[in-house]
């Protein structure tokens, strides 16, 4: 069960630290804890139960479809172009604010794009990169994955844009019925250029070396680095061209905010529930490391009857700094070389890495008994603490956690 191989990866990480720290035995109890009492972690906030990269069939899914694409018989997905042997993409002007394309890829003048032509730009200009594919809506992450594919740019190059090109829009097979449509967008900018030494955005076939599975999204997937995973469609058919310069995806019709870039914050994994009075207390938990980076994982440990008046975002708890622990050391399978993110011996070249989750741990020192909370955060890169104050909640799961821990003899 890779639930268990999660616990052993994360049991193995804090049990180096605890052991430094001196208080091995608590960690071994408080993971003990979390497991036996999931009830303790708020629902949204759970951890995938995975390695650290998920393999295929045991990330969280999240389909629209009925039925389900990925749940067609092999026979259907052939005749609908769901299968590596039948794909074909076309890419194509926006009817309502065409762009001026040179050359479209379309099925009816047989140019569309098929696998066999990915592949074929794929030997050139291939890129994989590590990614937590995490909703928009949801706290828990669906899956860790190594994704892999071409560049975008590279399908767009090849219809030859000339003019009125300002956004592209795409979406993937839905049974034929317009009502299935989900469809995402980005500026065009963002489909040409990486800022900030993002990966590119990609028409994505592999995930974690293997080809893309049709519940991940196969045969090919949108996979947008730096977001969340509305932007990666999946069964992707269509990518088109338009010079409409707003939104129109599918998601900004429940209210989201569809230019969220991942957050990042902190969740804990492991905090007991009840400890001896002056008793050093093992945390741990893992960080989702978002476009702000990640500098530190703070904890705090509070007396409820002391909590200070006016600090609803908890600015003013006794914060101290947990430690960030190493690069695992099995990743599940060798990372390629020229991954994004990983240096020429399949080590990352920083850690934690942009994009991806990370674990933590801390020791917080023993207290008189009573009744506490328990909370943790995150400083960003550039000194922020993060999730900051963010009045609208629909750009992103990112919360402080607050785990009661009662302190008694
Ligand atoms: N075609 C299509 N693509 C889709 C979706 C969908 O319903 N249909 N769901 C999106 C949403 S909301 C999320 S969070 C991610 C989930 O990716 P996963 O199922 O691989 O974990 O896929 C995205 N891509
Ligand atoms: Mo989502």
């Amino acid at each position: 069960m890779h639930g268990e191989l999660f616990w052993q990866d994360h049991a193995k990480l804090t049990r180096r630290y605890f052991l430094r720290a001196g208080v091995l035995g608590i960690a071994a109890t408080s993971i003990v804890r979390a497991q036996s009492l999931p009830k303790i972690k708020p629902p949204k906030a759970g951890v995938r139960p995975a390695p650290y990269f998920t393999p295929h069939e045991e990330f969280f899914d999240v389909s629209r479809g009925k039925p389900l694409p990925h749940s067609l018989p092999e026979e259907k997905r052939k005749q609908v172009g769901l299968t590596r042997e039948t794909w074909k993409l076309e890419v194509i002007a926006d009817t309502a604010a065409p762009s001026r394309l040179r050359k479209p890829l379309t099925r009816a003048e047989n140019t569309a794009l098929d696998f066999r032509a990915l592949l074929a730009l794929g030997e050139k200009h291939a890129v994989r990169f590590p990614k937590v594919m995490t909703c928009l809506n949801l706290g828990c992450p669906l899956g860790m994955g190594l994704w892999e594919g071409v560049p975008l740019r590279e399908v767009i190059w090849l219809t030859q844009p000339r003019d009125n090109l300002r956004r592209v829009f795409y979406y993937g097979y839905h049974n034929d019925d317009p009502a299935q449509m989900f469809r995402s967008s980005l500026p065009v900018g963002r489909v040409l250029e990486d800022p900030f030494d993002l990966p590119p955005v990609i028409l994505c076939y592999k995930l974690n070396g293997e080809w893309l599975s049709p519940e991940r999204g196969g045969p090919v997937r949108l996979v947008v680095p730096e977001a969340y995973g509305f932007k990666s469609i999946k069964w992707l058919t269509h990518v088109v061209l338009t010079n409409l310069a707003h939104a129109n995806d599918t998601y900004a019709e429940q209210n989201n905010d569809v230019d969220s870039p991942l957050k990042t914050f902190a969740a804990s994994l492991s905090v007991p529930a009840q400890v001896k009075p002056g008793q050093p207390i093992g945390v741990s938990g893992y960080a989702q490391v978002g476009m702000a980076g990640l500098a530190k994982v703070q904890v705090s440990i509070e007396l409820n009857s002391a909590r200070p008046e006016n600090d609803p975002h908890f600015a003013k708890a006794p914060w101290i700094d947990a430690e960030i622990l190493a690069a695992p050391e099995r990743w599940g399978f060798v990372i390629p070389p020229k991954t994004h993110g990983f240096d020429a011996t399949g080590k990352p070249s920083t850690w934690p890495m942009r994009l991806t989750n990370a674990h933590w741990a801390a020791v917080l020192p023993g207290l008189p008994a009573g009744e506490y909370t328990f909370r943790c955060r995150t400083i960003d890169a550039q000194g922020h603490a993060q999730p900051m104050p963010r009045p609208f909640r629909k750009s992103g799961y990112a919360e402080i956690e607050s785990i009661p821990i009662s302190i008694k003899a």
